[in-house]
């Protein structure tokens, strides 16, 4: 059977996720020719006769032993698992690559930053970190975002969040952390959640949390997609130039189309409509060629710059403010295709903080130096065996030449005599001082301690500087959230310790929760190691509203459709959203679709109770009189409109559905507009871009 190696018109590699590819022995992708089907095989490659039934003496008797294929199919089945991950279980990969944007070679000696106009190819694997695999996505939880990038020196995986800072100073305390959050170990419950005793618990009692818990607080931790949220290599790191001098670094990725949350309300209802809700927007955009990008930004520095905080750069809990360090674009990463397999690529990545390449280094960050130790080790329990680095996800794109040899599932042995050096046959490679990694020489000395460094010891300035560089709505989401997470904590000592330690940060935030969770009295200000300041400025860059897209793109609107409407209106309204790089769905009685008044017929993607407006960024209501009188009798389409206001979302309706509206208790506001031609579908696009009408939310009730 001849095939042909298939491309994109754009000469891209062809993605499997087109029914008529195959994938050849040797990786490459293949067209299958009209009519023509591949022979079932077992693994050893023997075609297959009878695949529907078992190896029996006679119609009804006994399964034979003897049945290979039976035996094959089952074992490898029973062994489809590996170890979720022990965190970060649940998540999403794609592939892309990062362009340099101009050379770094001041800075940095990597070959990666060295020529402007370099591509080098990426995997992105974003996450969740505390529920299992098949948990939602839309939990209250930081999102991993793991980048590895295929350099020509080496893997460089930059293993981040969508959060700069994190719960803890030291990575001994790592296990604690993790356990806390996680489901009780007696009830296993609740899962994905941190609205419980243990978590608190813990919190409550290290108070170096609570800078991480102000933003996990924050809607950063409901992000509405992986598309719309920032990325933090979240240490401090460093890089080497060719002099081996260094600078310090922090590494930022800025998504080019915005930052934006749901509300918790929202979120909560997504989880139950579209637990992949996250997933499946990346699949979407992808597949429909609107590629997500994030630039890379470096903040740099040096000793003397960083002498000068009041904080320790390498404590893992504070940000270098953007005022003070204006982070430089320098390069940008765009993902472009889906992997083929999610078991092969996604599953089995393996990122580990430690694959740098030379002239990028670590600092002496103690939880940087403790991930460092601890990648390694969980993808051998994860991936079985030392050969992980065989998989081809985790492969170099780079040439290899080592002498680690054999081990389980070895893919690749040393050739040749020589699987050791120095030898006398000159066989085999041999280092290269000048190309090769080296570390910075720093200059250690001391004694050997377990202590944590006083400069570590501010644990409220910061927590309080990113409080009050939110807006309003988004400082009143922290209550909210701090309220509905300790409301869950069945133990009032837990609440009244974290009220303690709100206390130190903002006493108004302090006196809220208290407040809604009916505490009689407030409880003492928790002892703080250090004074917080209270001087620090706010930082427009924490914002999420203030951060938000400077257009439409990439969002999408859910339009509720009935018999007798105006299609003509549907058809101006898709041409425009189209236009603004929006996506427009439509939600309709049936998914078989309805009649418009010209005759017409729109089909339903989503059936209104398969397609809550929950799952849109902005709605429209396009419907005949008597599909009002239809619909208001139906708890879902009068659930899509109030669940739409009540999320301050941009409302556009023709006049026939204003029975509709009345019913889901809808008051007119400036983010709720009448279409009454083509003439304001434009009006409706462009307000859709602020994203929400946040004014609104004083009215309603979250
Ligand atoms: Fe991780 N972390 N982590 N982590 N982490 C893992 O490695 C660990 C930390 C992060 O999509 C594990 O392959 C320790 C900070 C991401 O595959 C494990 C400490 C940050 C991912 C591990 C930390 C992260 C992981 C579990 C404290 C943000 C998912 C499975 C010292 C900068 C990567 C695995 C993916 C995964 C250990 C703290 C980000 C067990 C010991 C801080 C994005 O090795």
């Amino acid at each position: 059977m001849a095939r042909t190696p298939a491309k994109t018109p754009s000469g891209k590699a062809a993605s499997l996720h087109d029914q008529t590819l195959v994938r050849g022995t040797g990786g490459e992708l293949h067209q299958i020719a009209e009519g023509d089907t591949e022979i079932l095989t077992t693994s050893q490659g023997a075609p297959v006769a009878d695949d529907q039934n078992t190896l029996k003496i006679g119609q009804r008797g006994p399964t034979l032993i003897e049945d290979f294929h039976f035996r094959e199919k089952i074992f490898h089945f029973d062994h489809e698992r590996i170890p979720e991950r022990v965190v970060h279980a649940r998540g999403y990969g794609a592939h892309g690559y990062f362009e340099t944007y101009d050379s770094l070679a001041k800075y940095t000696r990597a070959d990666i930053f060295q020529r402007a106009g370099e591509k080098t190819p990426a995997f992105v694997r974003f996450s969740t970190v505390a529920g299992s695999k098949g948990s939602f996505d839309l939990a209250r939880d930081v999102r991993g975002f793991a980048v590895k990038l295929y350099t020509k020196e080496g893997n460089w995986d930059i293993v981040g969040n969508n959060i700069p800072v994190f719960f803890i100073q030291d990575a001994i305390k790592f296990p604690d952390m993790v356990h806390a959050v996680k489901e009780e170990p007696d009830r296993a419950f609740p899962q994905a959640q941190s609205a419980h005793d243990n978590f608190w618990d813990f919190i409550s009692l290290t108070p170096e949390s609570m800078h991480m818990i102000m933003w996990v607080m924050s809607d950063r931790a409901i992000p509405r997609s992986y598309r719309f949220m920032e990325g933090f290599g979240v240490h401090t790191f460093r890089f080497l130039n060719a002099k081996d001098e260094s600078t310090f670094v922090k590494f930022l990725w800025k998504p080019k189309l915005g930052l934006q949350s749901v509300v918790w309300n929202e979120a909560v209802k997504i989880n139950g409509a579209d637990p992949d809700f996250h997933r499946r927007d990346l699949w979407d955009a992808i597949q429909a060629g609107d590629f997500p990008e994030w630039e890379l930004c470096v903040q740099l520095f040096d000793q003397e710059f960083a002498d000068g905080f009041d904080f320790d750069i390498l404590d893992p809990t504070k940000i270098i403010p953007e005022e003070i360090i204006e982070p430089i674009p320098v390069g940008r990463l765009v993902l472009d295709r889906m992997p083929d397999n999610f078991f092969a690529e996604t599953e089995q990545v393996a990122f580990m903080t430690q694959n740098v390449p030379p002239g990028v280094d670590f600092s002496n960050d103690p939880l940087l130096q403790g991930r460092n130790f601890s990648y390694l080790d969980t993808q051998l329990k994860r991936l079985g065996g030392p050969n992980f680095t065989h998989i081809p996800i985790n492969a170099p794109k780079c040439p290899m030449h080592h002498f680690q040899q054999d081990g389980h599932m070895a893919m690749r042995n040393p050739v040749g005599r020589a699987n050791y050096q120095p030898n006398s046959w000159g066989l085999g490679p041999r280092e290269h001082p000048q190309k090769g990694f080296r570390s910075f020489a720093d200059a250690e000395e001391g004694q050997k301690v377990r202590l944590r460094a006083e400069s570590f010891a501010d644990h409220y300035s910061q927590a309080r500087q990113f409080f009050v560089s939110q807006t309003v709505t988004e400082q009143k989401h922290i209550a909210m959230a701090l309220t509905f997470e300790l409301s869950k904590v069945e133990t009032p000592v837990i609440r009244e310790r974290m009220v303690s330690h709100l206390l130190n940060i903002d006493e108004g935030l302090a006196e809220t929760v208290a407040e809604k969770l009916g505490m009689k009295t407030l409880p003492k200000k928790a002892d703080a190691a250090v004074a917080p300041r209270d001087d620090l400025p706010a930082s427009d860059a924490l914002s999420i509203v203030k951060n938000g897209p400077d257009s439409f793109k990439g969002r999408k609107v859910g339009v509720l459709v009935s018999d007798g409407c105006d299609g003509a209106l549907v058809k101006t309204l898709e041409a425009a959203l189209g236009k603004e790089g929006a996506m427009m769905e439509i939600v309709a009685p049936r998914v078989g679709g309805v009649e418009a008044s010209d005759g017409s017929i729109i089909e339903g993607k989503q059936m209104i109770d398969g397609g809550p407006s929950v799952l849109y960024d902005a709605v429209a209501i396009i419907i005949s009189p008597e599909g009002a009188d239809q619909l208001l009798k139906e708890a879902t389409a009068r659930d899509f409109v109030a669940d739409a206001f009540a999320h301050c979302k941009f409302i556009a309706h023709v006049k026939a559905a204003q029975p509709l509206l009345d019913k889901a208790g809808v008051e007119p506001d400036e983010g709720v507009m009448v279409l009454d031609g083509a003439a304001d579908v434009a009006g409706f696009v462009e307000s859709c871009r602020k994203l929400r009408l946040w004014a609104r939310e004083m009215k309603v009730k979250l």
